[in-house]
């Protein structure tokens, strides 16, 4: 071997050497969030879980990864889906109808679902596994009888505003981080419209389940990417 080539493949494994030695590690480095940050808990009620009115598959396996995740924020916000009786989203409300069709209303194509998350009922409930004792409030969302809304910032007609970003702003929060259920309908909303209202957002896949009607979370993805929702996993969290 020519002496030159030597002593440079000399240089570079004694330079990767020292590296490890100083615990540099060649994966990416974590995320931490800050006090300007916020973890967003979507809809995690017993409505989409096992047992429920309207069951995401495996929904209840996000409880443990939010619990956790918890830990690493300072700001928590957590959204009920929190429906009246005979609301605009049932099939119930249209004669003839079955849930998981589709239908124009006023604002749009709505799906139609089964009756879930009423008002005031168990269903509604938060899942009793989640733990949040520091989460500061509670967005409930589809509350109007005629107007749904999957996103915890602005109802279908995409006027009406929740209030959350007044809420967030007014905090001084700038990076979201959203979890929960659904992936691809209320998580996806919410993310879309908190960068819509100028937030950084990251969507914590691993943290959320995906009904997947007709390709949905595929569509779901896409949608959030080409809007900059950062798609990461809990382990990304420092
Ligand atoms: C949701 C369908 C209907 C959700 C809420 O939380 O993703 N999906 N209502
Ligand atoms: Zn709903």
């Amino acid at each position: 071997m020519h002496t030159t080539t030597r002593r440079t493949l000399l240089k570079a494994v004694s330079s990767a050497a020292g590296l490890a030695a100083s615990g540099f590690s060649l994966a990416a480095a974590k995320i931490k969030p800050d006090a300007k940050s916020a973890l967003i808990v979507v809809d995690v009620q017993n409505c989409f879980v096992t047992g429920g009115t309207l069951p995401v598959k495996d929904g209840e396996a996000v409880v443990p990864v939010i619990n956790k995740l918890s830990a690493a924020f300072r700001n928590i916000v957590v959204t009920q889906d929190w429906h009246t009786p005979g609301h605009a989203s049932f099939a119930s409300t249209y004669p003839g109808k079955k849930a998981f069709e589709t239908t124009r209303l006023a604002f749009g194509t709505q799906v139609l679902w089964p009756d879930h998350c009423v008002q005031g009922t168990d269903d509604a409930n938060l899942h009793k596994d989640l733990k949040l004792p520091t989460a500061q409030i509670i967005i409930r969302k589809g509350f109007h009888k005629e107007m749904d809304s999957y996103s915890a910032f602005d109802e279908a007609d995409h006027k009406t505003a929740t209030g959350l970003a007044g809420y967030l702003k007014q905090r001084g929060i700038k990076t979201l981080y959203i979890t929960g259920l659904a992936t691809d309908f209320c998580v996806a909303w919410t993310a879309m419209d908190a960068r819509k209202a100028g937030f950084d957002v990251y969507v914590i896949e691993d943290a959320t389940r995906a009904i997947d009607l007709n390709g949905s979370l595929a569509a779901a993805w896409k949608q959030m990417t080409a809007k900059g929702v950062k798609r990461i996993q809990s382990a990304d969290l420092a």
